[in-house]
């Protein structure tokens, strides 16, 4: 089901600083910056390799308010990793299959993520504690 780790999510209070940090300290480039309102995030991508079907990356985060996913997160556990996403082939198969298993899911219906992609969030109670993201990635 899962064919690469698509990326690591970090929640940040200044992503101009992070980027900054992550782009020179690990030699990174940013692909990607975006504004997605439904998740209530500005985030970048910054590439490290590619995979079957997609790449892998990290991904920064910072809150657009206090009330968002990630402004809660920050508020109670501070800076760091907020969630790991997968990349998957089909993002609303492997969704089903997984709930089949009794893992909450967190979302309905696939969202849009980053880039074009299909994503969806899994209950972090239910995943040993980590916060998990399906990925199908958009098609080249
Ligand atoms: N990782 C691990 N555990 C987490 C967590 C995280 N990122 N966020 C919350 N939790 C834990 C909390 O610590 C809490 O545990 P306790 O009850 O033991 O204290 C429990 O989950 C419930 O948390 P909460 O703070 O009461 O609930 P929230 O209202 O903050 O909701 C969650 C948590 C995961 C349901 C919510 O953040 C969510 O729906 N996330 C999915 C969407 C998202 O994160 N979007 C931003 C990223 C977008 C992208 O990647 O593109
Ligand atoms: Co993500």
């Amino acid at each position: 089901m899962f064919m690469r780790i698509d990326h690591i999510g970090i929640a940040c209070k200044d992503i101009e600083e992070k980027i900054a940090f992550f782009s020179e300290t690990f030699e990174l480039t940013v692909v990607a910056r975006e504004v997605n309102e439904e998740q209530g995030v500005k985030e970048a991508m910054l590439h490290i390799a590619d995979g079957e079907g997609g790449g892998s990356y990290i991904q920064l985060l910072e809150p657009l308010s206090e009330d968002s996913p990630v402004g809660k997160f920050l508020a109670k556990r501070g800076e760091g990793v907020h969630h790991v996403a997968f990349g998957v082939p089909d993002v609303a198969q492997a969704m089903a299959k997984i709930n089949e298993k009794g893992v909450r899911l967190l979302d309905e219906r696939p969202r849009h993520g980053s880039m074009g992609s299909e994503i969806a969030f899994l209950h972090p109670k239910d995943v040993g504690g980590m916060l998990t993201e399906l990925v199908q990635a958009a098609r080249p």
